[in-house]
């Protein structure tokens, strides 16, 4: 077994246990090797925190083991977040981004922001258990082109529909786009809930956030053009 795989069997490892200065200095060792940020976090810590949900599951972790699996991979994330997310670029668009009400999982909801902000994206973080009229304000004031929902739990999935309704009434549905995530979260339940996109994990997430903001532009363009060949027309009338 080479060291670097050695390296990630020993960050599941250590990860599932909650040893977080392991954790720490194992992925520092993987940085100086050479080791890729996306290959630590997608190859070793991801599927070491899905092994601590079906331990849980199994009745073999309770919530203390969780918490301390949390803990460790979020000491290897502060790590790995300037090597992913510092573009240095300017903003190719705004997201506005929050876990809901009655929530309080965050790691999905920051890996979502670390991948968003390396392609570029300028992003609210409104943090966790965040109220509807948290979503609205921040939407009102930063006028992202996207808002964002993240959700882990079955319970507190019911809220995009809540914080959807909160953005009607403010009058603000049409000018932002919805996009909705999390573990337990489907296609077919964002569509349920009134979302315009949904997506499965972060990568996907970003992918997508491109395109939502590519299209805005599109049809900015598109209408510029039109209003310039209006004014074109009119004046060769005159
Ligand atoms: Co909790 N927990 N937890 N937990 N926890 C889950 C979610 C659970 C699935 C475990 C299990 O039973 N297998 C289960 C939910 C069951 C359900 O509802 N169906 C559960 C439960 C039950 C609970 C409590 C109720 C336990 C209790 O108290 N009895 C409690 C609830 C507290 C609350 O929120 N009110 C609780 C508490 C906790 C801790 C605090 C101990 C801790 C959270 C620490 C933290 O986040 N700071 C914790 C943890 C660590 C987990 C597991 C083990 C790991 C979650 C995680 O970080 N996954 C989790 C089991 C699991 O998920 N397999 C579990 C890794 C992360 C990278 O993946 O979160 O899916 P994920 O994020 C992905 C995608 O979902 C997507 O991209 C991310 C990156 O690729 N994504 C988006 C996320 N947001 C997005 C937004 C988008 C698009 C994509 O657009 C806007």
């Amino acid at each position: 077994m080479s060291r670097e795989e050695e390296i990630r069997q020993e960050l599941f490892d250590h990860t599932l246990n909650g040893h977080a200065p392991e954790v720490k200095a194992l992925t520092e060792e993987a940085l100086k090797l050479g080791m890729d940020p996306m290959d630590i976090l997608f190859k070793a810590l991801i599927p070491s925190l899905e092994e601590v949900g079906r331990r849980f599951e199994k009745g073999d972790f309770f919530v203390p083991e969780m918490l301390i699996a949390a803990r460790a991979m979020q000491g290897a994330l502060v790590i790995l977040r300037p090597l992913i997310a510092e573009t240095g670029a300017k903003p190719i668009g705004k997201v506005v981004i929050g876990t809901v009400k009655g929530d309080i999982h965050d790691i999905g909801k920051n890996l979502v922001i670390i991948m968003m902000e390396g392609a570029g994206f300028e992003v609210v973080d409104l943090g966790v258990n965040c109220a509807p009229e948290k979503f609205v304000e921040a939407v009102r004031t930063n006028e992202p082109h996207i808002v964002g929902f993240s959700a882990f739990l079955t319970t507190t999935m019911p809220m995009f529909k809540v914080n959807i309704q909160a953005l009607e009434k403010a009058g603000l549905r049409e000018k932002v786009a919805v996009m909705v995530g999390g573990a337990p979260v489907t296609e077919e339940y964002a569509k349920l809930a009134g979302a315009d996109h949904y997506s499965p994990d972060a990568s996907i997430a970003t992918r997508m956030a491109k395109q939502i903001v590519g299209a805005a532009q599109a049809a900015e363009n598109a209408a510029l053009t039109q209003a310039v060949e209006l004014i074109d027309k009119t004046l060769k009338k005159g």
